[in-house]
This record gives structure tokens, sequence and C-alpha cells, in this order.
């Protein structure tokens, strides 16, 4: 019996090692995908990616950073990993945080770095067409009120390293 238990306490221990090491390579190949800041027609984008899906749910997030050197909004964000893309908002519906869709886009003016972020303002990832897996990344179209247009190719990180 105790052979047993110590052969069990080797056995769990050399999973966990095995975890560990693997979340190390993680972290490192994360780094090395994280959005690089991109300044382009006057706009400073930054902290960009979306959130891997869980699962089989249909739904996800994008979040990032906007500075505008002028009063613009952005008005439309697309995608070729989700049937619709919208941009919404978080509420406190009488104590029940719930998210609807902003109506005419995201304000953005040159005193203040438009944020999204979970639970606040984000890019609505709906009707995935495969799952966003962790370490890999995607394409996303914003569409501004001046005209301009920018390209991106966003990391997608799994929803534990979300929150930094
Ligand atoms: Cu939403």
């Amino acid at each position: 019996m105790n052979k047993l238990l110590t052969g069990l306490c080797i056995a769990l221990l050399s999973i966990q090692t095995f975890a560990m090491s693997h979340g190390h390579n993680m972290n490192h190949q994360h780094q090395s995908s994280q959005f690089e800041t991109m300044e382009v027609d006057g706009l400073t984008l930054s902290n960009f990616r979306a959130r891997a899906s869980i699962g089989q749910m249909k739904n996800s997030g994008a979040y990032g950073e906007i500075q505008s050197t002028i009063n613009d909004r952005l008005i439309k964000a697309s995608s070729s990993v989700a049937q619709v893309v919208e941009l919404h908002e978080h509420i406190n519906d009488n104590g029940v945080m719930r998210m609807r869709e902003v109506e005419g886009g995201f304000a953005l003016n040159p005193n203040e770095s438009m944020v999204m972020k979970p639970g606040g303002y984000h890019i609505m990832l709906i009707g995935l067409l495969e799952p966003l897996k962790a370490e890999s990344s995607m394409d996303l179209k914003l569409e501004f009120e001046s005209g301009k247009t920018v390209n991106l190719t966003i990391p997608i990180v799994s929803i534990k390293k979300m929150h930094h």
C-alpha cells in the first residue's frame, strides 16, 4: 500500500514539473506574439488582443487602446473569424452587468486614449467560425468616421492572461 502511494506521489510530481515547464514555454511564446504598438495615419494603436474562446462558445471579445490626433470615432470593426462584429459596452442594469451595442461607435479625442478592456468597452466577436486558439492570431479591420481604415493582426491570449 505504501509503495503504491509513493509511486502515485512521484507520478503526480512529474506531472506538475511538466506543467510548470510547459507554462514557462507558453509565457515565452506569448511575449514574442504580443501586439506591437502601431502608429498609422494619426492613430496610435496599442495593446490589442483577443480572448481565446472557451470550449464550444461562439462568442469572444477583442480589446486594445486607440489614441487619435484628431476628434474621430471608431464606427466599425470586422474580422474573418466571426460572422458579426459589434462595438459593445458594459452597463450596470440595476446591479446586473449587461452588455449592449454602442450606437455610433466609440468616440476618440486627442486628449485621452480610448481603452477597450474586459468589463468595459470592447469589440464583440459574435458567431465564431472556428475556435480562437491561444498563442495564435486573428485579423481585425477597424473603420473610422474620418474615413481612415486600419488592418491589424492581433494576438489571441488565454483568459488567464487577459487582465494585465
Ligand atoms: Cu459584448
